[in-house]
């Protein structure tokens, strides 16, 4: 079996059609070439300066580049995408009142990396979170072509549907979501996955941009990899990901540690980057207990 690939044309209820039978999507050529060139070169001193992983799971030949909203504007167009920003919302917008960032990382398996262990990425947040909830929408952008021997990602489809506490059997390596460069691959944080081996000789380059629902704690914490005297240069769409607004009613308010005349206490996060909330979102008058869905 094959991981279904979408047209750059087709909708984001086709991406989730495609997730909900089984896990995972690929849209294709979704960069141009311009797009691919302005982001590898904002990319590459970053990546080049990176050290690799430390451990198996990370990766001993693979460098992790994150913080990338605050270190490569070119990649704030990918995280804001309006078709992925779509399809994250329609996959997690039943069970929160908006969505947020959970990271950014260039994945760069280099030559020689073995495979990475199967796994679901909701593991995150321990076994927590009832199975009838899938917390994380997963996208990989491939900045190089993946294929079979670069380390193309491995996917179970259909595995989003295993209880939690099964395992792929021993041999199913489940399989690869190869695709050219500019195509991106979607899929949930159930579906069990993990990095490819890579045998080539060149490294294997994705752009990870997760996001998940906005009551739960960020995998990067996108407060100190982006902070207020950054976040303030940047559109409100982009800083309301990052999670400068309120996740719900009472979620995420601040207090100034002078305390700011004229103001309540209790302040919304706009506040630390100079603005105010917008007065239309939802989350920000529904009283507790009243947006329960
Ligand atoms: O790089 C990949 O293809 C997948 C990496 C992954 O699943 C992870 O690090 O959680
Ligand atoms: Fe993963």
């Amino acid at each position: 079996m094959k991981i279904k690939t979408l047209s750059s044309a087709c909708s984001a209820d086709e991406i989730l059609k495609a997730m909900r039978r089984d896990g995972a999507c690929i849209v294709r050529d979704l960069l141009s070439e311009e797009d691919l060139s302005l982001l590898n070169t904002d990319l590459k001193p970053w990546i080049d300066r990176t050290q690799s992983g430390t451990d198996s799971f990370s990766g001993r030949k693979t460098k992790r580049t994150g913080g990338l909203v605050a270190r490569s504007p070119e990649s704030r167009p990918i995280v804001t995408h309006p078709l992925i920003l779509d399809a994250a919302n329609g996959f997690l917008g039943a069970h929160c009142e908006r969505i947020q960032l959970h990271l950014t990382q260039t994945i760069a398996i280099g030559p020689g990396e073995s495979q990475q262990v199967l796994h679901r990425d909701r593991i995150a947040w321990g076994g927590y979170i009832p199975q009838s909830i899938d917390p994380q929408f997963n996208t990989i952008w491939a900045l190089t072509d993946f294929t079979e021997e670069n380390g193309a990602t491995r996917l179970i489809p259909g595995s989003q549907d295993w209880p939690l506490d099964r395992n792929p059997s021993s041999g199913d390596e489940g399989v690869q979501a190869t695709m050219s460069r500019g195509s991106v691959l979607c899929y949930g944080g159930s579906v069990i996955h993990g990095g490819g081996a890579n045998r080539a000789l060149e490294s294997r380059v994705g752009l990870n941009i997760t996001y998940c629902l906005s009551w739960l704690r960020q995998e990067e914490n996108q407060y100190l990899s982006c902070p207020p005297e950054i976040a303030r240069t940047l559109s409100s769409e982009l800083t309301d990901l990052l999670g400068y607004t309120m996740g719900n009613y009472a979620l995420g308010y601040y207090a100034n540690p002078e305390m700011l005349e004229g103001l309540p206490d209790t302040l919304p996060p706009e506040v630390s980057i100079g603005r105010m909330p917008d007065e239309n979102k939802s989350n920000t008058v529904a009283p507790v207990g009243e947006n329960a869905k």
